[in-house]
């Protein structure tokens, strides 16, 4: 395969419902998705990428307009100039690039996505998937009440969602806990997410949380706090589960090590590619970590790779893999579908997804044309 042209399409998605976490609140999905178009033996293919980066750097270093930047700029020439591209090189080939974990993930997409068509192999099969389907959950944004919050949850729990997550902050944490185990009672799975709202200096209070009978609690402390988060979790007995920390294969040897992590929330856009994201669940699998697939507000395009990455065995924990519903009105592929608590892993070629050039045209405010410079 060789790499002939690219086009970015830079989309705002309206949401829902508001989605707020620790550190921001969103009414739109804005992304980028890549369409890269393949010279093969087979003819022009085109595989697609979504980026989950978001719009503003405050997740992780990465941004919409600065994954847009590298892709032109950096990661394109770089793989125009490949001869016989292939999504397992594709790390190697942008190696010298330090960062943009997320921008090199969409570009390896793209390229696993042709190549996959070239085979006729689902993205399932590729990986090894041992399942149809995978469990469904959901994450919860803060809302501005209690009783808003258990009206929400309700409302997720009526749907059939196998596992509520919800967002926690300091101020938000112990009484919305609290209230939602004390409302829908101990036997539903329930698990919080923190990102890295807290320090150290709040663990007795943290420590509050381990009456919840939660499965687990995620990233409570900040991205290069792994050490400390190994001191946290000696500390409390809710299952410690690492999210931002978690940006290589390398970070989640470090936290399996250093008992920082009992639990891996794998984001494949977080950690360079779904290939990257295999070896952890491989890693994690080898020493009885548990890992479940995490979630970032993705299209049809990205919730479609989730599911089959989810179908490897070692993801024994219901993932962030809610239906296209749950943050939108309209996706921009056919619908994912949540049903009975789980979502169907697509058994097409590539991803398995098409994606429906309407609505992409509905939703699309500006498009990016990379070409090879002769
Ligand atoms: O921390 O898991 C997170 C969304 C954006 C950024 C970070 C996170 C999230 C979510 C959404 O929790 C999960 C989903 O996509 O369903
Ligand atoms: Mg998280």
């Amino acid at each position: 395969m060789k790499l002939s042209s690219i086009r970015l399409h830079n989309v705002a998605v309206p949401l829902v419902t508001p989605f707020e976490t620790s550190f921001m609140r969103e009414t739109e999905k804005e992304c980028y998705l890549i369409e890269a178009t393949f010279d093969t033996d087979s003819g022009q293919v085109t595989g697609w990428g979504e980026s989950v980066a978001m719009s503003a750097p405050l997740y992780s270093s990465e941004y919409v307009e600065g994954g847009i930047d590298v892709t032109r700029r950096w990661i394109a020439p770089i793989l125009f100039d490949v001869e016989n591209l292939r999504a397992e090189r594709v790390a190697w080939h942008l190696r010298h690039i330090i960062g943009h974990q997320m921008a090199k993930a969409a570009m390896e997409m793209a390229v696993l996505d042709a190549q996959l068509q070239v085979a006729g192999l689902s993205f399932k099969d590729y990986l090894g998937g041992v399942t149809d389907t995978v469990p469904s959950g959901v994450s919860v944004g803060m809302q501005d009440s209690i009783p808003e919050l258990l009206k929400v949850i309700g409302g997720y729990m009526e749907e059939g969602y196998a596992r509520i997550k919800l967002k926690i902050k300091p101020g938000k944490d112990i009484e919305p806990v609290a209230a939602v185990r004390k409302e829908f009672g101990d036997d539903f799975l329930f698990q919080v997410d923190a990102n890295a709202a807290y320090t150290l200096v709040d663990a007795a209070h943290l420590k509050k949380l381990d009456d919840y009978g939660l499965l687990l609690i995620e990233q409570p402390l900040g991205e290069a706090d792994i050490r400390q988060h190994a001191l946290l979790a000696k500390q409390m007995s809710t299952p410690m589960c690492l999210d931002e920390s978690i940006v290589s294969a390398e970070a989640a040897a470090d936290a399996i090590s250093l008992g920082a992590a009992d639990v891996i929330n794998i984001k494949p856009g977080r950690v360079g590619g779904y290939l990257e994201a295999k070896k952890i669940h491989d890693l994690a699998s080898a020493h009885g970590v548990a890992v479940w697939h995490g979630g970032m507000l993705e299209l049809g395009i990205g919730r479609a790779a989730n599911a089959a990455m989810a179908s490897l065995p070692g993801f024994t924990l219901p993932g962030d893999i809610s239906g296209s519903k749950r943050f939108f009105h309209e996706d921009i592929t056919e619908e994912i579908v949540q049903h009975d608590g789980v979502v169907d892993v697509p058994t097409g070629p590539g991803f398995g997804v098409t994606v429906n050039r309407e609505t992409l045209a509905k939703f699309t405010r500006d498009t990016i044309d990379i070409t090879p410079q002769k």
